[in-house]
């Protein structure tokens, strides 16, 4: 039977021995990261070690900015509560796989942290997770939202809603808002999330049955999509889904309304920017796009946290952010279930996270590592994300 949050006995015993084996890796006891108390009246004397691993430089640093300051905010707040000390290191993966390995490698090996937040694309954790498996090392993801990450192992966590559940929240209600009966799809098919998140449109469109016009593909770096939009418009769609970073959907979703294309853009994860709808401009408006969060939201705590970040930082948070400060507050949770700050504790305890009230909304984590919480679909009006009402 699940628990809200507690102590995972096995784990516990043979923590108390001063070490644990687990098949992935072999991880010490530091037992100045065990404290007295538990929940709020948790004491614990070394600073708890969290790596960050962000895309702060690179194609996704329009998410990347955004979750380094979420974070700061988040453990910010929690060591004003006190009781427990958290310690950043926080290194930027500057959107690459190789980068992400080293910083990761740096974060397990050297400076031996208790956990690690990031990286920022599906496409880096593909690498850098399989390092934190091997090394017994929890490592939550705020935005990767591809298929098969959590299924990478046990010690893999997200609190990224995956592009499965958001889409199948969006394109539903793109269909009823608009009466789609039949779309364009375009993809980047070089990136992890950009691909298994077209898989997951076409399975919903079939799914919806929305017939599918054209079929079209690109890569990452390219800039010119005039051939693929000319195929497209030929097409006539409702719609246009759309999978892509934001370095190819700003030229491409500009193109398309030079080349005459007014159809609405339905899109994936990535969308989820007020850097990308601010350089689109016009060409945003009526962009729909399914996520974890909105400012909107009638969540626990998100008045809050919207007037706070907007003080820290001079400007409104997006997803990115409030995913990253909700990732803050799930590991407060975890470390402070047993009142320990070890790899092996924080490991049992995210997964036992149940029904937790978030900015996000309820949320729960399961021993799997996935997330589990109410999907929001919003759509660009007026240069605005405003939540779409299906
Ligand atoms: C992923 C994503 C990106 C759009 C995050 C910035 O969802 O890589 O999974």
């Amino acid at each position: 039977m699940r628990f809200k949050i507690g102590t995972a006995a096995a784990a516990v015993m043979l923590l108390a021995a001063g070490c644990v084996s687990e098949s992935s890796g072999t991880t010490e006891t530091d037992n100045s990261l065990v404290g007295s108390g538990s929940g709020d009246e948790c004491v614990i004397d070394s600073p708890v070690k969290v790596g960050q691993v962000l895309s702060i430089t690179g194609g996704a640093s329009f998410a990347g900015g955004y979750q380094e300051q979420g974070l700061e905010l988040g453990f910010k707040q929690l060591n004003e509560k006190g009781g427990v000390e958290y310690e950043i290191f926080l290194e930027d993966d500057e959107t690459t796989p190789e980068v992400g390995i080293a910083a990761y490698e740096k974060l397990i090996d050297r400076e031996k942290v208790s956990t690690i937040i990031g990286p920022t694309l599906s496409n880096v954790a593909f690498s850098t997770f399989y390092d934190a498996q091997e090394a017994g090392v929890p490592a939550l993801g705020i935005s990767t939202t591809a298929e098969g990450i959590p299924e990478i192992g046990d010690y893999i966590f997200r609190n990224s809603l995956s592009e499965l559940i958001a889409l199948n929240a969006s394109i539903p209600a793109a269909k009823n808002s608009l009466q789609l009966e039949k779309v364009a799809v375009m993809h980047d098919s070089t990136d992890e999330f950009t691909a298994s998140a077209y898989t997951t449109m076409i399975e919903v469109l079939e799914d919806e049955g929305i017939d599918i016009t054209a079929d079209e593909k690109f890569e990452t770096d390219d800039s010119d999509f005039r051939a693929q939009l000319t195929k497209v418009k030929d097409s006539n769609p409702d719609a246009v889904v759309l999978s892509a970073l934001p370095a190819a959907t700003i030229p491409l979703v500009k193109q398309a309304r030079e080349l005459g294309i007014d159809a609405p853009i339905v899109g994936g994860n990535a969308f989820n920017s007020p850097v990308m709808v601010g350089q689109l401009d016009e060409a945003a408006e009526g962009l729909i796009v399914g996520g974890a969060w909105s400012s909107a939201l009638d969540s626990v705590g998100n008045e809050e946290f919207v007037t706070a970040y907007t003080e820290a930082y001079d400007r409104a948070p997006d997803q990115f952010a409030a995913q990253a400060y909700v990732a803050a507050q799930l590991i407060d949770v975890a470390v402070r279930a047993d009142c320990d700050g070890n790899r092996e504790a924080i490991k049992d305890n995210l997964g036992q996270i149940l029904e937790l009230d978030t900015i996000l909304g309820t949320l729960s984590l399961d021993e799997n590592g996935e997330v589990h919480q109410e999907p929001v679909v919003q759509i660009v009006e007026n240069g605005e994300f405003k939540l779409l009402e299906s």
